[in-house]
């Protein structure tokens, strides 16, 4: 299993942006947003945020009534597709501001570049922000400098923070100790109390840390347990530093309806990556993408540890590999943020795209669709 190429009907979908991207260069995407619909005919209930670079794994947030998305910033660097997703192989950070939501977008200066991280060696992953006491700490998964069988090093997490939301961010000399794998988004509870949620299985490692030890050697997919519990994503309180973890790492488990972990098997409600926590009436929403199905899904807990009973599906598949998402409050209104890859048609050059996320009245999410 690995991170595939589109089938060649999606290429379809490529114009002149996918044209762009030469080996080694740092193609940017065209200006060109007219076609509206996907090769399969499908419409996209939403068009991308930004056209002048590639943009992933939105994290949304509001600072002072301004919208904010820190994202990735995808590159062509001339890759082939692998089963560790090698050929996601960003290196800085743009951080995307807005006044409102259908309003101009802001594509800020490179907010933060792997040249200037000590620890760091490549793919700058999905990254996530947060503000507390007049800093704004920005959290970013890279490969640190080690080399395991495939010559590349274990995923960690690092941080850095600035007095601007848009940056520039100085990182901290190491990565947060105790820190591994990638996707963190960090979740600030009505108390203050900050937590980290992160992991991903397959080139996120998460699979290779089974003993608390990373295994260089261990599998780039799963556990191939299909029958027991799934491998869970992490969550960790953080200090009040906001640089390090006050405790140990534990599981965010995720329960059926008849309060069973789920398996390995069920691709379809598993955990495999971007997990993204918030508050509703009371209740915390652990949402993830489920990786090789393509789905964005919830689960609902009590506490911000969980366990989290699983829902439903947020979001279907959209067009491209992978789905990531945040979801945060805006006046009044909720909404989420997700890619697709609507202006390469290639599964490493994204776009950000947002919609309207509702609730029904008990509290559960209609599925949304991302083409009508
Ligand atoms: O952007 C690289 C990786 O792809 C992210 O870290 C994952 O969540 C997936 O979107």
């Amino acid at each position: 299993m690995r991170y595939p190429t589109l089938p060649l009907v999606i290429l379809g979908a490529c114009l002149a942006a996918c044209n762009a991207g030469t080996a080694g260069n740092q193609a940017e995407p065209e200006a060109n947003t007219s076609v509206a619909r996907a090769p399969d005919g499908r419409e996209y209930i939403s068009q991308p945020l930004v056209t002048e670079i590639f943009t992933a794994d939105p994290s949304a947030h509001v600072f002072d009534g301004k919208i904010y998305v820190y994202a990735s910033h995808d590159i062509d660097a001339g890759i082939a597709d692998d089963d560790l997703g090698n050929q996601y192989a960003m290196r800085d950070y743009r951080v995307l501001r807005m006044d409102r939501i259908g309003g101009p977008v802001t594509v800020g200066p490179v907010a933060l570049d792997v040249k200037d991280v000590p620890w760091a060696s490549q793919q700058m992953w999905a990254p996530d922000a947060a503000y507390k006491n007049g800093t704004y700490y920005l959290y970013f998964p890279a490969r640190d400098r080690t080399k395991d069988k495939n010559g590349i090093g274990a995923f960690r997490i690092g941080v850095a923070t600035s007095k601007n939301p848009m940056g520039p961010f100085t990182p901290e000399p190491n990565y947060i100790p105790g820190s591994f794998s990638m996707d963190p988004a960090v979740f600030t509870d009505a108390d203050g109390t900050s937590y980290m949620y992160f992991g991903g299985i397959w080139g996120g490692q998460l699979q290779r840390w089974k003993d608390g030890v990373y295994d260089p050697n261990g599998s780039d997919t799963d556990l191939m347990q299909d029958d027991k519990p799934a491998i869970s994503g992490k969550v960790v309180k953080m200090n009040t530093d906001m640089k390090t973890f006050a405790e140990p790492v534990r599981d965010a488990v995720i329960l059926d309806e008849k309060g069973n972990p789920i398996l390995g098997g069920d691709h379809d409600r598993r955990f495999f990556e971007a997990a993204w926590v918030f508050k509703r009436g009371g209740k915390y929403y652990y949402t993830y993408s489920t990786g090789d199905t393509h789905f964005v899904n919830y689960a609902i807990g009590d506490n911000p540890y969980g366990p989290f009973t699983f829902k439903g599906h947020i979001l279907k598949p959209v067009q491209g590999w992978t789905s990531h998402h945040s979801i945060v409050e805006w006046n009044g209104k909720w909404w989420l943020f997700y890619h697709d890859t609507q202006l390469s048609g290639k599964n490493h050059l994204r776009n950000v795209k947002v919609t309207e996320l509702k609730f029904n009245d008990d509290g559960t999410i209609p599925t949304i669709d991302p083409f009508r």
